[in-house]
């Protein structure tokens, strides 16, 4: 590993002493802060400190910050050998736990401040709220199921199965009503797929507002979801499809969710009334025992705990299209259906709260996705939009799913401004922030896919800033 670095550096030319110290980085606050030391970060985000990161790493973690760096430096103490090889562990020496200590396992206790979180402030309860993916520390593209976003616009439930039901009703020859045992009989599909709130990044339409990645982009995630494809059920119930264009889907929770769907995607086969994510049925969380699975859609239209799906020739302005989920643009009018989740991506490490701890190579890593199709390239830059090289997309790329890249790169120790550019198979370049306000202006809360900029400071801080 040291040598295949020290070949990468050389080859790339950079003054670096010592590469062994190469890519260390400090994780971001909320891996290792509790909820008040989390509350305290946004709390000093929220006077306008600059160094507020930095502040809250010395005031809330004292111990466990630089604990966590020495774990993650050189672990030789100076006068030589590293104790961790040179005195055999207990677990080495004595007895395992059996199987099924659990009959459903769980992370590492080493892993515990991996969480979901909610952003503190942002809602008044926690019912209608929403807690963000932590997308800074998660591999590949699949989001574990325990970590996956949460939106809830009054709560979830734990459904019981056996009484739940599924209504078809509205333009079709024969309405129906499945159980569970029906749906999960027919012909069904698997297939990965993101869902992002159409809300991910608003705060950031104004300006900087929140200190890392888990905040800015947490609400997003990435399953395999299995279930059946909504045209199926249509079918079945003999779906009227020259009348019918639209169809109304409803979650049986109290927020009284109803979107319109297009009929254009049912046909397609793309729509999924999904029961299974990462090969178990669907958290309680996510919609658990049957969700809406609208690929490449925002994720409002993605109802949970579906209960009904009407036919009807147009569309419906249910409540959550007619006075939410809209943008206001600069001219007054209001953008309304804006449902595609459009190409973007954001780079995950380094990241707002991270911290780089030496000069040399780096790992750099992130996301992309879109919402039309699948991503064709990635381009980073490390000078704020000025240069940019290619990025390698990790298979599988799939289409409307999450894409992972990677760069390689040598950190020179000098201030650094980091993004991502997505581009997807349609040709469509994700846009800088200058870009997107141009067209839209500042009052929009929905649809924020801007190219993010992470600061990485002298110092080894990374920061969440925008660029004018
Ligand atoms: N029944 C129901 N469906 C719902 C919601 C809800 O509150 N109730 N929230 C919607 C919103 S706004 C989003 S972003 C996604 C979130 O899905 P998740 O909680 O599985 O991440 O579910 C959508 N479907
Ligand atoms: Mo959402």
């Amino acid at each position: 590993m040291k040598l295949a670095l020290c070949k990468f550096i050389e080859h790339h030319g950079a003054d670096v002493k010592d590469n062994s110290l190469s890519g260390r980085v400090l994780k971001a606050p909320e891996h290792f802060l509790d909820r008040e030391g989390v509350r305290q970060v946004f709390a000093e985000g929220k006077t306008g400190r600059r160094d507020f990161i930095r502040r809250a790493f010395a005031a809330a973690t004292a111990g466990a910050a630089t604990g966590a760096a020495i774990a993650q430096g050189n672990p030789v103490p100076p006068e030589g050998g590293d104790p961790h090889i040179l005195q055999l562990p207990e677990h080495s020496k004595g007895l395992g736990q059996g199987v099924a200590t659990s009959g459903y396992g769980s992370p590492s206790k080493f892993e515990s401040n991996l969480q979901r979180r909610q952003s503190p402030g942002l809602t008044q309860t926690t019912q209608a709220s929403v807690s963000f993916a932590p997308l800074q520390s998660l591999f590949g593209i699949v989001t574990p199921s325990g970590l996956h976003f949460e939106r809830h616009h009054q709560g979830w439930w734990d459904v019981d199965p056996s009484k739940h039901r599924l209504m078809i009703n509205g333009l079709v020859k024969t309405p129906m009503v499945f159980t569970m045992d029906e749906v999960m009989r027919l012909p069904s599909v698997s297939r990965f797929h993101f869902i992002e709130c159409g809300a991910n990044t608003a705060v950031e339409w104004g300006n900087v507002a929140v200190p890392t990645v888990q905040y800015t982009h947490g609400m997003i995630s990435c399953s395999e979801f299995t279930g059946v494809p909504l045209i199926t059920l249509l079918e079945l119930a003999g779906v009227d499809l020259k009348k019918g264009r639209f169809v109304l889907a409803e979650g049986a929770d109290g927020s009284s969710m109803t979107r319109t769907i297009p009929m254009s995607l049912i046909t397609a086969g793309e729509v999924l009334v999904a029961y299974g994510q990462n090969g178990e049925m669907l958290r309680p969380e996510n919609g658990y025992p049957l969700r809406l699975v609208v690929p490449g859609v925002q994720g409002v239209s993605w109802v949970k705990y579906l209960r009904r799906i009407e036919v009807g020739d147009m569309p419906y302005a249910a409540k959550d299209e007619a006075i939410h989920y809209i943008d206001l643009m600069p001219n007054g009018d209001h953008r309304q259906y804006t449902s595609i989740q459009e190409c973007k991506s954001v780079v995950t490490t380094p990241s707002g709260g991270q911290v780089m701890l030496d000069k040399g190579f780096y790992n750099i890593t992130g996301l992309a996705w879109s919402g039309r199709g699948k991503i064709k390239r990635v381009d980073v830059s490390v000078d704020g939009g000025r240069n940019w090289r290619s990025a390698r997309l990790e298979t599988p790329v799939l289409s409307k799913a999450l894409t992972r890249f990677n760069l390689d790169w040598v950190w020179d120790g000098k201030p650094a401004l980091i993004q991502s550019r997505a581009q997807d198979e349609t040709g469509f370049v994700q846009p800088t922030f200058r870009q997107l306000r141009g067209v839209r202006g500042t009052r929009s809360i929905y649809h924020n896919n801007a190219i993010q900029t992470w600061l990485v400071q002298e110092n080894g801080e990374v920061k969440n800033v925008q660029l004018s």
